[in-house]
């Protein structure tokens, strides 16, 4: 017995807990226990039930195992000899049965399940397929073959209800250990062989043949380049085509071959990303500060954004605008925003009713009195800034944090407004604000340290992924955007087409490309920042046709053409044939010779400006940490997860070649901005990666 697993004894019935804080996963120890356990069930009682401590059953395999030598019993003996049981066995389902542990449960004979347990298959996340059973035995076992599909290929879990529904669990209880330990008493001593999914019989019919082929490419389609989704689906298919024995080896062999996979490797490095850098840093202490009631400055884009989403989390916010005008018309954008989620059932009008009453309006500061954390949005200049937090410093309560929503500002300037710059802070939210995952926590020279940890805080019950960025321009997310869009500009400007640079990244795996971004977001506003700043001759050429659209009237989207023209309706993109024009004459202008440039030059450009950068942001120290980057990126910028973030996917090219092409372009003929970053010329140089940088810091 290891102490991860125990049992005990409920009359005749044994109940086997798994214990293994926080999320029980089914590491060596625990896998060695069930078997010791199970073992020891066989002599002492009629029937087991398998329940795990904690109120979770079995988050899955430990991810920490993936990559290294198995030390056995694997997860697949273990799960053989459980459904080989001479008892019959019973899951108490409850909290997280993911992965491995729900692979555990349908190894059972019987599954009770309590109605908000989640159960799910999420290996497609880490870029595996299931690798115990569970492409095989889940189709055996539901009542419909479209479930079994969604569950293994999307990843996403269901509630117990949902699996009593479709036929996962035998029922639901309150207290699922309970009902389980009651079921184990009625089916003690009973015939239970019909009851092993593996001796179920499944057949391939031109139906279920067709419903594959379908899912398949609906699925090829979603996945964007992520290859694990086919393959867990193909795996399902096995299960048709082949008897339990071999579909079974398939699938482990399947699931072998993916954890070695950059892919599985990246998607592995992000979830630990994620919950890295929703951890406060060394050295940093204290408790969060309450907070009950928000404030917001401004009721546009932003401003209601956040709204909204401090609203869905039960907070009540107080919004202030200039004018009663402004207010209305924020309002009414996040009524209309939320009531656009009835139609698809996401909100009734009662929970858009209840999420509105939270919201309440003022344009005066003073009313702003009551708010324990107050979030600037208003116009990005300076003198705006300065002036708010003026007026926030003498309305505040004492003790409420002051945050700015700036997106490059300095927040020790802004803070310096005040006569309490230890409350505040940066609290860098993504459009739209309410669907965007990160928040990018700016911790400011003076910031104090339960604001930061408050602002964590916030974060995790607002549901945000954080990341921590230092005071610099444009913080860690949109000082990276500069290199990248520089160098897709001068792409352009070099022969590629806006088509062909926004298609070589999405190929890439990007949800949007570059140039459709600058579209998106308004040609105009870099055109104005650009005007704000003393820029370099070599600068000005790289932005000449962006400046040229704008001087001629085709603002992005919102005007119905930026680089690419937009159908008024459908929003579909075509060629700009303005566009293509202003292109050439700034080529002829500036005495280019272009040339034919190919997909690898551009993702290898774009993406090396992107790492470097981001190599000099770490350097600096303005992100703690390389895998904070990435989840900047992943969650802020859409940048592919399964390629793991942009220093990430770095140190997967190799940084002695990004060194090697770094020194190569900055010693070429448009070298002003490359300027490789020290730390990672060293890195490269002493073999390691951004991994090893992150581990030793
Ligand atoms: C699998 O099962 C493969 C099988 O098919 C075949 C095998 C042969 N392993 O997220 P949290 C850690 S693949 C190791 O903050 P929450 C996590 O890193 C697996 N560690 O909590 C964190 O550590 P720390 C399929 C794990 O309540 C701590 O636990 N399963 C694992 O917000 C708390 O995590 C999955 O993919 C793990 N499996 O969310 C489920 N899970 O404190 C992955 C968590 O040091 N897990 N940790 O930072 C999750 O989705 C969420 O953790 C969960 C809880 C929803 C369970």
């Amino acid at each position: 017995m290891t102490h991860s697993v125990s049992s005990e004894m409920r009359g005749d019935i044994a109940v086997i807990w798994i214990d293994n804080p926080p999320v029980n996963a089914l590491s060596f120890h625990v896998r060695q226990g069930i078997v010791e356990e199970l073992e020891k069930a066989q002599t002492q009682a009629k029937a087991a039930v398998l329940a795990g401590r904690g109120g979770t059953f079995i988050a899955g395999a430990d991810i920490r195992e993936f990559g290294k030598p198995i030390i056995e019993p694997g997860l697949p003996t273990v799960l053989e000899a459980v459904e080989a049981s001479a008892i019959p066995l019973v899951a108490a389902i409850e909290g997280n049965t993911l992965g491995g542990g729900l692979e555990t449960a349908l190894a059972c004979h019987y599954r009770i399940s309590s109605a908000k347990a989640k159960l799910g298959l999420p290996e497609v996340k880490l870029g595996l397929l299931p690798g115990a059973g569970g492409t095989q035995r889940l189709p055996r076992l539901l009542n419909d073959l479209g479930d079994a599909i969604t569950i293994v290929s999307s990843g996403n879990p269901i509630t117990g209800s949902k699996a009593l529904e479709i036929g996962l669990v035998d029922g639901v209880s309150e207290i699922a250990v309970e009902a389980a330990i009651e079921l184990a008493e009625k089916v003690a001593g009973q015939p239970f062989e019909g009851r092993c999914l593996s001796k179920v019989e499944l057949t391939m019919t031109a139906p279920i043949k067709a419903t594959f082929d379908a899912a398949e490419i609906e699925v090829a389609k979603r996945a964007r380049g992520a290859i694990a989704p086919l393959r867990a689906l193909q795996s399902v298919r096995a299960a048709y085509e082949l008897p339990f024995v071999d579909g079974i080896k398939q699938e482990r062999a399947g699931f072998v071959d993916l954890v070695a996979t950059d892919q599985s490797k990246a998607l592995r490095h992000i979830f630990f990303a994620e919950r890295q850098s929703a951890k406060p840093p060394v050295n940093v202490a204290g408790t969060p500060r309450k907070i009950s009631r928000i404030g917001i400055l401004g009721a546009g884009t932003m401003g209601g954004g956040i709204a909204m989403t401090y609203a869905e989390a039960g907070f009540p916010v107080t919004m202030l605008e200039m004018s009663e005008a402004a207010l209305d018309k924020g309002f009414a954008t996040m009524e209309a925003n939320w009531s656009r989620g009835i139609r698809s059932g996401r909100i009734t009008a009662e929970g858009v009713a209840e999420r509105m009453a939270r919201l309440s309006r003022t344009t005066r500061f003073e009313d702003l009195g009551d708010c324990d954390l107050i979030i600037e949005a208003v116009f990005e200049t300076m003198d705006v800034k300065r002036e708010v937090f003026q007026k926030l410093d003498k309305v505040a309560k004492q003790g409420a944090i002051l945050a700015t929503n700036t997106s490059y500002l300095d927040i020790n300037e802004i803070a310096a407004q005040t006569s309490r710059p230890e409350d505040v802070l940066g609290m860098h939210y993504f459009s739209p604000a309410n669907i965007m995952p990160l928040l990018e926590i700016v911790w400011a020279d003076k910031t104090a340290d339960d604001v930061l940890l408050s602002a964590l805080d916030m974060a995790k019950k607002t549901r945000k992924t954080p990341a921590i960025s230092r005071v610099g321009h444009g913080f860690i997310g949109n000082r990276m955007l500069t290199p990248y869009l520089r160098q897709a500009n001068l792409l352009i400007l070099e022969g590629a087409s806006p088509e062909q640079v926004d298609k070589a990244l999405t190929d890439f795996g990007w949800a949007m490309g570059p140039i459709s971004v600058s579209d998106l977001a308004g040609l105009d506003i870099g055109y104005k920042s650009r005007k704000d700043q003393d820029l370099d001759d070599h600068e000005k050429h790289v932005y000449l046709v962006a400046d040229r659209l704008v001087e001629a009237g085709n603002l992005g989207q919102k005007s119905g053409s930026g680089f690419y023209e937009y159908d008024p309706k459908t929003r579909a993109r075509s060629e700009n044939p303005a566009a293509t024009k202003i292109i050439e004459e700034v080529r002829a202008e500036l005495g280019i010779n272009t040339r034919a440039i190919g997909d690898e030059e551009i993702v290898e450009r774009t993406m090396f400006a992107l790492a470097n950068e981001g190599a000099h942001v770490l350097g600096e120290g303005v992100a703690q940490r390389a895998s904070d980057i990435d989840v900047v990126y992943n969650h802020g910028y859409g940048y592919p997860r399964w390629r793991g973030g942009p220093m990430f996917y770095a140190s997967t090219v190799g940084l002695p070649k990004l060194a090697e092409r770094l020194v190569e372009w900055s010693n070429g003929s448009s070298s002003q901005h490359w300027n490789p970053s020290d730390l990672l010329m060293t890195l490269a140089e002493q073999g390691k990666n951004f991994g090893d940088f992150d581990q030793e810091n």
